[in-house]
């Protein structure tokens, strides 16, 4: 798809205090599309000024009708905002498909919960209560609730307006201002959605959108000294440089940076229930996911069984253009091509190849496209088995027992989520305790979904929760009053 003509904003303006304006550098960066290397946009190239003014009006906001609103009247701008996406669906899955190169059936399922983020923080904008805490005679003792001011959010290319959704839609919820600085692979659902706010009815300078490069956009917002919040999604190193930004200015951050996340396959697990999760699981967004399920482990006796048949699933599968036809498209960039690449040569060079996918004919050239590779019988202490690849790899760990199986499961530096297939009770709550990372999925893996569950990881990948009431809990702070009445 190029972009056509009808959509209902501009790509290459920001949007800065209800003002939709080019980037104060008047520089554009072209947008590709990685189905077929064709440029069908231009996104404004911002730069430490256009953060400052986004900044100022996000203040100004603050201070103006925003900051005057109750908290049922936020959340009704929200369900109107959940409508508008509803009613754009269509649109904006094409739109997100073209821009990130990924399945249609998929995009839609992401302009789905995106709306269903807004319907459920504005449901939630006025449900978010202090308490009163018993404390000394004659005092009361009350918490409150309050925004943090202007947060920052800063997302990434794989599944912009999901993570959109959850980011800005529970800071909106509690009130904040918000500056968005989105992928300069993948802006394109983001103006989208800022348009729609506006039309929701959201005030002037609650929701900026400035559109840009991580180093110039990204890094002038993370250290911004008036920003009081700073929300990021992406890489480790990423992540690492915002922290330390926001450090300087002693702001709280979240930081969701990816996982190598583990599926635990035991012998004594519903097998036919669990064999076409183990694939999808990763294969969802040509592996692009935060949460997918990378490594699968699996117990020794039934191991030959689940490899063959998780081959038997990858040689059918089939990489092409981001449409209804294939199950994967291409990866999101050249340069994120050929980071996997490298880890598939190496792979090959050092692991045995248990089966790949192919790449259809009719993809073109100049797509980015990587047919999907299953290793088998992987050195739990391998690079493919450690590091986090973002693409169509998956490895298969064989393992002896619980005590083995937690060991493996624990062997990275990340700390994201974690599937378990096992019909036991007692070794399925067991297991849940023992891992570490943020989210476990017993009998079931759900790489991205549940809006009202809590996300976020240990270790390297990252701190703070998003979605669910979490979310509202981080993207506000509480302040203790108490009231000496006698
Ligand atoms: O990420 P970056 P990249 C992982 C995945 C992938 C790798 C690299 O392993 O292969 O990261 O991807 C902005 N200050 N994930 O290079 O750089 C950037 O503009 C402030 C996991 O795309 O982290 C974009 O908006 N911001 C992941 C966002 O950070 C900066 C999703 C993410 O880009 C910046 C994506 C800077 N100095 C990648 N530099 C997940 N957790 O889901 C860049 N950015």
């Amino acid at each position: 798809m190029t972009i056509q003509t009808g959509l209902w904003f501009d790509p290459s303006k920001l949007l800065v205090g209800g003002r939709w304006r080019p980037a104060a550098s008047g520089a554009l960066i072209p947008v590709e599309n990685p189905s077929n290397g064709e440029t069908m946009a231009s996104i404004a190239a911002g730069t430490a000024e256009d953060v400052e003014a986004a900044v100022s009006a996000a203040e100004a906001a603050l201070d103006g009708e925003w900051g005057a609103m109750t908290a049922t009247e936020r959340g009704r701008i929200l369900m109107r905002l959940a409508r508008l996406v509803e009613d754009r669906a269509e649109t904006l899955a094409h739109l997100e498909s073209a821009d990130v190169g990924k399945p249609i059936a998929q995009a839609r399922n992401d302009a789905k919960a995106l709306a269903r983020y807004f319907e459920f923080y504005g449901g939630a904008a006025d449900k978010v209560m202090g308490e009163t805490i018993p404390y000394q005679a004659g005092t009361t003792v009350l918490t409150l609730r309050e925004p943090h001011g202007v947060t920052a959010h800063i997302i990434p290319w794989n599944y912009p307006m999901q993570i959109l959704g959850r980011s800005v839609g529970a800071a909106l919820a509690m009130g904040n201002a918000c500056v968005l600085k989105p992928a300069e692979d993948a802006s394109l659902s983001a103006l989208a959605v800022a348009a729609l706010a506006e039309e929701a009815g959201l005030p002037a300078g609650a929701l900026n959108v400035v559109t840009g490069w991580g180093h110039e956009v990204g890094a002038a917002l993370s250290a911004h000294p008036r920003v009081h919040h700073v929300s990021f999604t992406g890489s480790v190193g990423t992540g690492r440089r915002i922290q330390s930004a926001a450090a300087e200015n002693v702001v709280p951050v979240t930081l969701e940076l990816g996982g190598k996340s583990p599926h635990i396959v035991f012998d004594d697990c519903d097998l036919e229930a669990a064999l076409p999760t183990l694939v999808g699981a990763c294969i969802q967004a040509a592996g692009q996911t935060c949460s997918a399920a990378s490594r699968v482990l699996v117990q020794r006796g039934i191991y030959e069984t689940v490899k063959e048949r998780m081959a038997a699933a990858y040689r059918a599968l089939v990489a092409g253009p981001a449409s209804e036809v294939f199950d994967l498209g291409p990866l999101v960039s050249a340069k994120q091509k050929d980071v996997v690449a490298r880890y598939i040569a190496k792979g090959r060079a050092e692991l045995t190849v248990a089966a790949e996918g192919r790449i259809d004919a009719s993809a073109p050239a100049a797509g980015h496209y990587v047919a999907p590779v299953l290793f088998a019988d992987v050195p739990a202490d391998h690079a493919l088995a450690r590091e986090e690849i973002f693409g169509p790899v998956q490895v298969m760990i064989p393992f002896d027992d619980e005590a083995d199986a937690i060991r493996i499961a624990n062997g990275t530096d990340y700390g994201l989520v974690a599937g378990v297939w096992t019909q036991n009770g007692g070794r399925q709550m067991r297991i849940a305790r023992k891992l570490h990372c943020g989210q476990v999925f017993v009998n079931n893996y759900g790489a991205g979904g549940g809006v009202e569950l809590p996300f976020g990881g240990v270790g390297k990948s990252g701190h703070g929760r998003e979605k669910g009431f979490e979310a509202l809990y981080g993207f506000s702070r509480l302040k203790t009053v108490s009231i000496a009445h006698g």
